[in-house]
């Protein structure tokens, strides 16, 4: 009996790996929408995108991150949604590309270094989940968490200095706003893990370091949060940071950028 139970209970174990481990049953690509191309402009070089990347808890070096992601693992991976809401979660990436509307949508991506570039991001809309946690109507604002992984992510050590976690923050408004992504691949495929994998946050019309990487935390809360960025320099790196050529940071003008592939040349942000 008590065998007979434990060899039920072991292979329910094993079983719920095994589910945990599975593919997500829908695949990529995903359809793109149409309402979010961008004619005008020239989609950016995948292989240029895929190895100029700001993720500093593997390095500072835009070049270098791709080749130091190597022992980052990234499956299985959930991300917990909690804070002031009614229906806190914790739900694994395979479960939300299986749950969630999917979709591709091409983006202008405007880093605050000025440069910038055009990709197509898969995902869906970040107010889809934050609409299943319920948020209570104390939560002002969203906060974001990426992953803290000092024996997989080789740049935390050269910069002990830093707040980690890396974390972000928006205002309910913004984070509720359509355009605001969950973003889960880029170029019709799996997030790679320079960009964020296996989840990361995209908001458009804000400079890039708003846009968070390896997410495994959305929590709402009251006050609007401490984010890395504004913690070490409020000035050049404000919460808020919309994308606006008339506001210059204060090393640079924001009036013209670069785009991935061109650095010459300057076009009007
Ligand atoms: N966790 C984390 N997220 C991050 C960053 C980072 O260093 N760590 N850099 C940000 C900045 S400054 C930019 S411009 C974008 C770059 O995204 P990409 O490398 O996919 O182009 O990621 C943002 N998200
Ligand atoms: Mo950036």
């Amino acid at each position: 009996m008590f065998l007979k139970e434990l060899g039920f209970l072991g292979a329910a174990a094993l079983m719920a790996r095994a589910l945990e481990a599975a593919e997500a049953t829908k695949k990529y690509p995903f359809p793109r929408t149409k309402e979010y191309e961008l004619p005008n402009l020239k989609m950016s070089d995948e292989n240029e995108v895929a190895t100029w990347n700001n993720f500093y808890e593997f390095s500072t070096g835009k070049r270098e991150v791709h080749r130091l992601t190597g022992k980052f693992t990234i499956d299985p991976w959930k991300i917990e949604v909690g804070g002031l809401c009614e229906k806190p979660m914790a739900i694994d990436v395979k479960e939300l590309i299986d749950t969630m509307p999917m979709e591709e949508r091409v983006y202008r991506f405007r880093c605050v270094e000025a440069w910038s570039m055009v990709v197509p991001w898969t995902g869906f809309e970040l107010r889809k989940l934050i609409e299943k946690a319920q948020p209570k109507a104390e939560a002002k604002f969203v906060r974001f968490v990426t992953a803290l992984r000092r024996d997989e992510m080789p740049g935390l050590v050269k910069l002990p200095e830093y707040p980690w976690p890396y974390t972000e923050g928006l205002r309910m408004d913004e984070a509720m706003h359509p355009l605001t992504l969950v973003a889960t691949g880029i170029y019709g495929k799996a997030m790679p893990k320079q960009h964020g994998a296996p989840v990361r946050i995209v908001v458009p019309w804000k400079y890039g370091y708003k846009s968070i990487k390896s997410v495994v935390k959305i929590e709402f809360v009251a006050k609007q949060p401490a984010t890395l960025w504004e913690s070490l320099a409020p000035e050049e790196y404000p919460f808020e940071s919309n994308v606006n050529p008339n506001v210059p940071h204060p090393r640079w003008s924001q009036a013209t950028e670069w785009m991935l592939g061109n650095q010459d040349v300057r076009v009007r942000t």
